[in-house]
């Protein structure tokens, strides 16, 4: 949005972003904001080249503003003011006449990294100055697609009769069960982060019907990996009336809606993405192949991997199927021994369950399923999983309240911008990344 300078009290009100320029016409005065990404010096004139995070702009000074700006260095933050003009410079199509320069304030002569990616820095030494490495507008196209996806992913979640909601992160007592729960002190008793809104968004659709939830979940798993985090973003869903395959629809549906978009907006790079060219098309244009954990096993064994039914599928396992099946893929009806409790039998076959995971090649997107909506076969499920159903009382008395039937999933959001991207490793999708060895900035 523009802003015209009110007056002359408040000079250092900008009026435009850099890439609000080129609808100007030249002699418009204006004043743009943002740091120094290179500075030429040629004699009796010099050229700031500025950047702020839509674009780049060059500006030309002469004189007192010239001696000005030999003293500024780079990437110190700035206000310009002056004139748009025609240029001959080959790299833009005008140029701005430097009247003032204002210095908001001046960057240190040596920097942790260099924003500008001439010279590169490993992954680590950036994390450790991700503001700094943010000006870089590889790095921050990153975090504006990723800001893009989550406003589509709301906007269809509305389209579809799905309420947001915000479950607690500071819970009393497991959520799933399982160990992977960091705990602390609260006040006179044990606390825990969420690993999950799994029975929150269970309770939920008792009386919302459809709803989602976009936050923060907490594993304490010491894995360090390049697909895992111990904080990581989780679009979860969980809807009333409608079973696992109508939840693998949805996330189809969401999933190619994303697609469309990055495709039609230019957002997935062709060189860059795991997603190129027509395989993109052919992925919008083609449903996401359904391939059963039986089916799986049958594959593996014939590819020499050994895996007998009740396993879960290792990584080894992963990537030999991620080899054939390269792209979007659902493993559905999983053995219900490697369920949790909530997940539902299938009826026909009860050591199987009616479940999914939405995978990409070798990396699991979403997990969800069918959930047991049977109060008495929740609690023997959670005795034979050795969990106490005592524990879970406040969410067993729920489904003594008339729950309906409903399915949902959980998709792992830093997992699928890797995806969109092409960026093999989790961290680079996220700002600041919480793993076994970082804890900050
Ligand atoms: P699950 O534990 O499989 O299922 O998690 C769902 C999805 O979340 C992502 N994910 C992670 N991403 C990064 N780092 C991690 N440590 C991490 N752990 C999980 C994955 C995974 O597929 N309650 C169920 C979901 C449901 O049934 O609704 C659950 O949490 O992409």
């Amino acid at each position: 949005m523009a802003h015209a300078a009110q007056n002359e009290s408040n000079s250092y009100e900008r009026t435009h972003f850099t890439s609000e320029l080129q609808k100007l016409q030249t002699g418009t005065e204006v004043r743009v904001a943002g740091w120094i990404e290179d500075f030429r010096d040629i004699g009796k004139l010099g050229f700031i080249i500025l950047r702020d995070v839509t674009g780049l702009v060059q500006a030309v000074l002469v004189g007192e503003n010239l001696q000005k700006a030999k003293s500024i260095p780079r990437q110190s933050n700035i206000l310009l003011k002056g004139v748009l003009q025609g240029t001959k410079s080959k790299n833009f199509p005008f140029e701005i006449k430097v009247e003032e320069v204002f210095v908001f304030s001046p960057a240190s002569l040596s920097l942790p990294v260099d924003p500008t990616g001439r010279v590169e820095s490993n992954l680590d030494t950036r994390l450790d100055s991700r503001a700094l490495d943010l000006r870089n507008p590889k790095i921050s196209n990153i975090f504006i697609i990723r800001s893009n996806v989550l406003k589509l992913i709301r906007d269809f979640f509305l389209e579809n009769k799905f309420i947001e909601v915000n479950t607690p992160k500071i819970i009393g007592s497991a959520s799933e069960g399982g160990s992977n729960l960091f705990s602390f002190d609260y006040f006179k008793r044990k606390g825990f982060l969420a690993q999950s809104p799994q029975l929150y968004k269970e309770q939920l659709v008792l009386a919302l019907d459809r709803v989602y939830e976009i936050a923060p979940f907490f594993r304490a798993e010491n894995s360090h990996t390049l697909r895992h985090l111990n904080e990581f973003l989780s679009v979860d869903l969980e809807a009333a009336y409608l079973d696992y395959y109508e939840i693998m629809s949805i996330v189809e549906e969401l999933i190619k809606k994303i697609l469309m978009h990055l495709r039609d907006s230019n957002n997935i790079e062709s060189e860059n993405s795991l997603i190129r060219g027509n395989a993109l098309n052919d992925l919008i244009s083609n449903p996401f192949p359904k391939i059963s954990y039986e089916k799986c096993l049958d594959e593996l064994n014939r590819l020499g991997e050994k895996v007998t039914f009740g396993d879960d599928l290792s990584d080894s396992s992963l990537k030999k199927l991620g080899e054939k099946y390269d792209k979007f893929y659902f493993i559905v009806d999983w053995p219900l021994s490697l369920k949790p409790f909530y997940i539902h039998e299938k009826e026909s076959h009860p050591t199987l369950s009616k479940s999914f995971d939405l995978q990409f090649g070798y990396l699991e997107l979403v997990s969800g399923g069918t959930r047991q909506h049977d109060v008495s076969k929740l609690k023997s499920r959670l005795v034979e999983q050795g969990l106490s159903p005592e524990s879970f009382r406040d969410h067993l008395r729920v489904f003594e309240w008339g729950m309906p039937p409903h399915s949902g999933c959980g998709l792992g959001f830093d997992r699928l911008m890797m995806v969109l991207l092409g960026l093999s490793n989790i961290r680079e999708a996220v700002l600041y990344p919480r793993d076994t060895s970082r804890i900050s900035p």
